[in-house]
């Protein structure tokens, strides 16, 4: 099977675009209608500087649904599973976003900069209009738009080195998704602590879109002597720490429950959010698919780039594959996959039909290598 995708102008290019380009990309995918690199030519040199040195990514894609207006704080209680009258400005929170049957629609990271002013910074699905669309169906008092904000992240061991360097030792003190205000030579900035990635990290939100090449070399410059390179969102390392892919791990149908996220979602506080109700009954009847991991036999894998099927013994269906990866420090094939509940417990034998035929598998519990 070979043929092309047609690229237009609905693909958006990053700010990072031109810089990435230069930094020799060889592989992009499509995240919020935006080009987002996933390889620069050498999977595990990228990997090795993830986990033992330090990566660039242009994360652009992870676009800010910004709320702004004196009904904000209210209109992103009603979206967000947590107490958000507890957040402070300069802290961010993992905030899941479920429609009214409970289904996850998306899972941001909600960054508070004003009492009156949010960002939900989103993975890879159109919130702008499902927000503002319950805002105007409302008549709230807020403005919903996307704003010209583009995050380039900077992953890996020595990415506090790095950091520090570039803007002093304060950010050694930033506790994980906490923020600051400040600039880089003129270039408008949110310094943050956070990322894609189980590896020490922060995020540069940029907020002049034509600075990007400006903010790529400065960091590129202050991260050579510290082993920086190029790189992107890793499959392998995010399946090893299991961290969750919205819309590759999700089925359209998931629930944050069935996808192991219910410490994130508090059922139990008095504000009322979109989906608690459904969530709370699917808490109460148990949910009926499981999000797990499995080691698949050898020999090596391929990289899955669909759903893979799978069957118990007795050939009945018990899920779906969503991502299966040679684990670089495991030395096995693993694999995150959604099991129906009955055949998700730890040790059970699945069969699943990978593109190259059937092969045994086991479920094991997420994750697969704990945070160093
Ligand atoms: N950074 C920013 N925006 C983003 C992402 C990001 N938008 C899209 C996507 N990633 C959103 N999804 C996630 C998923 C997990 C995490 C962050 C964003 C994450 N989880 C940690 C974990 O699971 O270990 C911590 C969760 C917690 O303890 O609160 O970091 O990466 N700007």
């Amino acid at each position: 099977m070979t043929f092309r995708i047609t690229i237009g102008p609905r693909i958006r290019k990053s700010p990072y675009f031109d810089a990435t380009v230069a930094a020799g990309v060889s592989d992009m995918t499509v995240y919020n209608h935006m080009y987002m690199p996933t390889g620069f030519g050498d999977f595990e040199a990228e990997y090795r500087r993830l986990v033992e040195t330090v990566a660039l990514w242009d994360v652009a894609a992870e676009r800010q649904v910004q709320i702004a207006g004196p009904d904000a704080a209210r209109l992103v209680q009603m979206l967000a599973p947590r107490d958000i009258s507890k957040m402070k400005v300069g802290q961010g929170r993992y905030a899941l976003l479920s429609d009214v049957t409970g289904k996850l629609i998306n899972d941001p990271v909600l960054l508070k900069l004003a009492d009156d002013r949010f960002w939900f910074s989103i993975a890879d699905s159109d919130m702008e209009y499902w927000v503002g669309g319950i805002a105007a169906a409302l008549g709230l008092d807020v403005e919903v738009s996307e704003p010209d904000v583009s995050p380039l992240a900077i992953q890996g061991p020595n990415a506090p080195l790095v950091m520090a360097d570039l803007f002093g030792d304060w950010v050694r003190e930033l506790k994980y998704f906490a923020f600051r205000e400040t600039e880089l030579d003129g270039i408008p900035l949110i310094l943050a602590r956070s990322g894609w990635s189980k590896q020490a990290g922060f995020e540069i939100y940029l907020m002049d879109g034509t600075r990007g090449t400006d903010l790529w070399d400065r960091v590129m410059s202050a991260g050579l002597p510290h082993g920086i390179g190029p790189g992107s969102p890793n499959v392998v390392e995010r399946t090893e720490g299991d961290l969750l892919s919205w819309g590759a791990d999700t089925r359209p149908d998931a629930n944050a429950l069935e996808l192991g996220l219910g410490a994130f979602i508090n059922l139990d506080m008095a504000p009322d959010f979109i989906g608690k109700e459904a969530l709370t009954k699917i808490r109460a009847e148990g949910p009926k698919r499981r999000r797990v991991g499995l080691f698949i036999e050898p020999p090596t894998l391929e990289p899955s780039d669909h759903n893979w099927p799978m069957q118990d013994l007795d050939g009945n269906a018990a899920g779906l594959i969503s991502v299966a990866v040679p684990s670089i420090r495991l030395q096995r094939n693993i694999a995150i996959a959604l099991v129906n509940t009955p055949l998700a417990d730890a040790g059970t034998r699945l069969v699943v039909e990978t593109p190259s035929g059937p092969r045994q598998a086991e479920v094991t519990a997420l994750p697969f290598i704990q945070p160093g």
